[in-house]
């Protein structure tokens, strides 16, 4: 799957893509995000979401229509081959403000093992951590000593994460408000940054698209008698 956006510093297998959307998606996706009913929004600390597609559970994902707007994009993104041949059909849509971020977490089983992501709106630094008890000798299992390394998500880009990139790390979001780029940020020349550069965060929005293995499907009974 179109090798030219491997990301070679990282672990197998990050795939950057710059510009996978243009300017005016990019609004037209922002406009249809801030219409979603305010009940589509779920506030948690640090940043709100919205999820579309249904809930994924370990039982299977009660299935939800996914608007025609967003389906748009799981179906470009699925005939990319990110998910092996099957389909997206689960987004979760992140807002974070400057300052507000997302703790290291691993996306874990309920979805197949890739995770791709639009972003919208602003910049962020993605980082990657070793889970914990992997380290090897006896320094603490700080999150610092834990860091591995960091991707640069611009606004417009689809990142892909799959292997051991999805399947063995953790990913996280610092919250801050800027961003200094040191080479610890493995895709600068991809993403078209340089070390050394400051990036001030706006307000980013991130479409995570995926695709959920296990879902029961209903036979909406609606207009029978
Ligand atoms: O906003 C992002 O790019 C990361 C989102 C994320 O890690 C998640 O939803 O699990």
């Amino acid at each position: 799957m179109f090798n030219q956006f491997v990301i070679p510093g990282a672990l197998p297998t990050v795939y950057y893509i710059p510009d996978f959307i243009s300017e005016d998606e990019e609004s037209y996706l922002l406009q249809q995000v801030y219409k979603s009913p305010k009940t589509k929004w779920t506030q948690l600390s640090g940043r709100r979401l919205q999820n579309w597609g249904g809930l994924p559970h370990p039982k299977g994902m009660l299935v939800e229509k996914i608007p025609d707007w967003l389906q748009t994009y799981c179906e470009k993104i699925s005939s990319l081959g990110a998910f092996s041949g099957k389909k997206a059909n689960h987004v979760l849509m992140n807002e974070y403000k400057p300052g507000e971020g997302i703790m290291p977490h691993e996306d874990g089983p309920l979805y197949h093992p890739t995770v791709t992501t639009i972003s919208l709106g602003s910049h962020t630094l993605l980082d990657f951590y070793t889970p914990v008890n992997t380290l090897e000798g006896d320094a603490p299992q700080t999150e610092e000593n834990r860091y591995l390394f960091s991707l640069l998500v611009k606004p417009r880009s689809l990142l892909i994460l799959q292997d051991e990139m999805y399947q063995h790390l953790l990913h996280g979001i610092r919250p801050c408000t800027q961003d200094t780029l040191t080479d610890k940020v493995v895709n600068l020349s991809t993403a078209g940054a340089l070390s050394g550069e400051t990036l001030t965060r706006s307000t980013r929005v991130s479409l995570t698209v995926r695709h959920v293995p296990k879902v029961i499907k209903t036979k909406l009974m609606l207009g029978r008698k």
